[in-house]
């Protein structure tokens, strides 16, 4: 006789989980490497996510919905304050919350060795604790950044954080070679309540694809002019289209603050920029998987942070 009653449904397991952590933890990156598909930009300047970026990750019968946030740190600006409340925000949501810590940035600031970028971010990782303290908050400490560290230091760093009372477990990564990140998955699965996933299969992420455009562009322009350029640009796209054939027309303007900005943008004969629109191009064919003709421009508006359009576009709140 042959058994006909119906499968059970498989329990289904769904949650959030924020990624939280200095400028240039690598938060990104692994948010990335656990969805296995590039979902938030990365660059080796900080500040480079703005906004809370989704990511999904799946494991079995448990889909994890990754926020990649802004990273950490004292806030001045307008945009820099709604960064941070954002990411703070994006936590406080969470069914469970990674602070990810970049260790050679810590030990160099330990050494003394440190860049002023290393030693600002060990500075950024000591106001995340208060943070977590004063809110009374256990997380869980991922150490990244670990290819290159000798195992003895890192057992010693993660000790000293782990005193420090915030947090419940402690992992050592790295985001880039994936080394620990699986045991890092596993726990946070472990965390995740039974429940009916959050979003379709199929979909890695959430970000609407004029946003997505705009932030692959800024990666490319973060890339290639990050040391001319702190932190003043901007990516806007005009027009997204459709075309009969299959292929995508998209139009995009790079907001700079100052003239002098804007020439370091286009470049000796327009080659800086022609260099952006390719590579950014290239990248846009293989995410939205058709062709797609690229047209930039470049604009001087000097205050452009200070813009409230700019903040709703990105889910930012512009009075904080
Ligand atoms: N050596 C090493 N570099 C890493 C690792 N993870 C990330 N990076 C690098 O660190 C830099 C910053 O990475 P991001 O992922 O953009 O960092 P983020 O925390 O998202 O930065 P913000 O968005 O600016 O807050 C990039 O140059 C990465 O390639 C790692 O495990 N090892
Ligand atoms: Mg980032």
């Amino acid at each position: 006789m042959t058994d006909t009653t119906p499968q059970a449904p498989a329990q289904t397991r769904a949650g959030f989980v924020a990624i939280i952590g200095a400028p240039n933890a690598g938060k990104s990156t692994l948010v990335n490497h656990m969805v296995g598909a590039k979902v938030s930009i990365v660059t080796q300047k900080v500040q480079t996510t703005r906004f809370p970026v989704r990511g999904v990750a799946i494991e079995g019968d448990t889909q994890i919905v990754l926020v990649d946030t802004p990273g950490i740190f004292s806030p001045r600006r307008r945009l820099d304050r709604a960064m941070v409340r954002s990411a703070w925000a994006g936590s406080e949501d969470a069914e469970a919350t990674v602070h990810l810590v970049d260790v050679q940035a810590e030990l160099a600031s330990r050494a003394d060795k440190a860049t002023p970028g290393e030693f600002r971010s060990a500075q950024d990782v000591q106001t995340i604790i208060e943070g977590l303290k004063a809110a009374n908050r256990k997380v869980i400490l991922a150490l990244n950044k670990i290819d290159g560290v000798k195992r003895d230091t890192l057992l010693a760093v993660a000790k000293d954080f782990f005193d420090t009372g915030v947090y419940s477990d402690v992992f050592m990564i790295s985001a880039t070679t994936g080394a620990g990140v699986e045991d890092l998955t596993a726990k946070l699965v472990s965390m995740m309540p039974e429940g009916p996933w959050l979003y379709p299969e199929d979909q890695t992420a959430d970000l609407p694809a004029r946003l997505l455009a705009a932030e692959i562009t800024r990666e490319k322009v973060y890339l290639r002019v990050h040391e001319e350029l702190p932190y003043a640009a901007t990516v806007e796209t005009t027009a997204f289209e459709e075309r009969k054939d299959g292929s995508v027309r998209i139009e995009q303007t790079i907001l700079v603050e100052r003239e002098g900005q804007r020439i370091i943008v286009i470049g000796k004969g327009g080659q800086t920029l022609k260099w952006i629109g390719q590579a950014s191009r290239e990248e846009l064919c293989e995410i939205l998987d058709r062709k797609v003709h690229l047209f930039l421009h470049v604009k001087v508006k000097e205050n452009w942070a200070e813009e409230r359009g700019l903040f709703s576009d990105i889910g930012l709140d512009f009075d904080v």
